[in-house]
């Protein structure tokens, strides 16, 4: 297999279990999402997943997204955002940039203009500081919506703002009154 194509791979399975699933490979994660570098290497390894420490650098260093981080002395590593379980990223609160974007599909749109954006399965509401970006997370859904966000409004409104490691910025909800949609194709 390619080096590329196998990263991509552990990448995947990286997400599944640091978001998901930590169970699947009897992980233990503390509450701020972070697990033992070498407890995750030793499961991964019984578990067809052929790696050791550089490689998961090699990872974690090349991965598309920057979705992963290790602590300082790379002993943990963790999801930096994207989880399903509950965990406690200890994000700090930030004020936002002026426009937030949101990128969605189509077949969505109805139940968003009655209840705006909810998390769903995730633990927050995702926001781009670009429109490409937006773009390519709504098309991953379908027929591409793109919302803009007038965050300084919902700032005034008291609604809080974090930004993720890798530049995500992250949110509770947001109420239709917030948006306006700027592309539909
Ligand atoms: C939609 C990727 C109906 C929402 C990306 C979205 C991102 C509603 C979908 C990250 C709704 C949830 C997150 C409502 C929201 N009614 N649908 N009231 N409110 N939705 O995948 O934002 O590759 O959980 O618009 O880059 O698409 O995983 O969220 O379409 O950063 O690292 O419900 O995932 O990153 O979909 O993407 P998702 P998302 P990773």
């Amino acid at each position: 297999m390619k080096p590329d194509k196998n990263n991509k791979r552990i990448s995947k399975f990286l997400s599944l279990v640091l978001r998901h699933q930590p169970e699947k490979l009897h992980l233990e994660m503390d509450e701020n999402g972070w697990v033992s570098v070498e407890d995750l290497i030793s499961k991964m390894n019984k578990y067809q997943y052929k790696i050791d420490l550089s490689l998961l650098e090699n990872v974690v260093a090349t991965n598309d997204k920057k979705r992963f981080s290790f602590n300082t002395d790379k002993t943990k590593i963790r999801a930096n955002q994207g989880h399903s379980i509950k965990i406690n990223l200890g994000y700090e609160v930030k004020t936002p940039p002026l426009k937030l974007f949101h990128g969605t599909a189509s077949k969505f749109t109805n139940s968003i203009y009655k209840e705006g954006l909810k998390k769903k399965n995730r633990h927050h509401v995702h926001l781009s500081k670009d429109i490409e970006t937006a773009k390519k997370v709504g098309r991953r859904h379908g027929k591409l919506v793109v919302f803009e966000l007038d965050t300084t409004k919902m700032v005034a409104e008291n609604i809080q703002f974090f930004e993720s490691e890798n530049g995500v910025w992250l949110t509770d909800e947001v109420p239709v009154k917030f948006l306006q949609e700027i592309i539909r194709e």
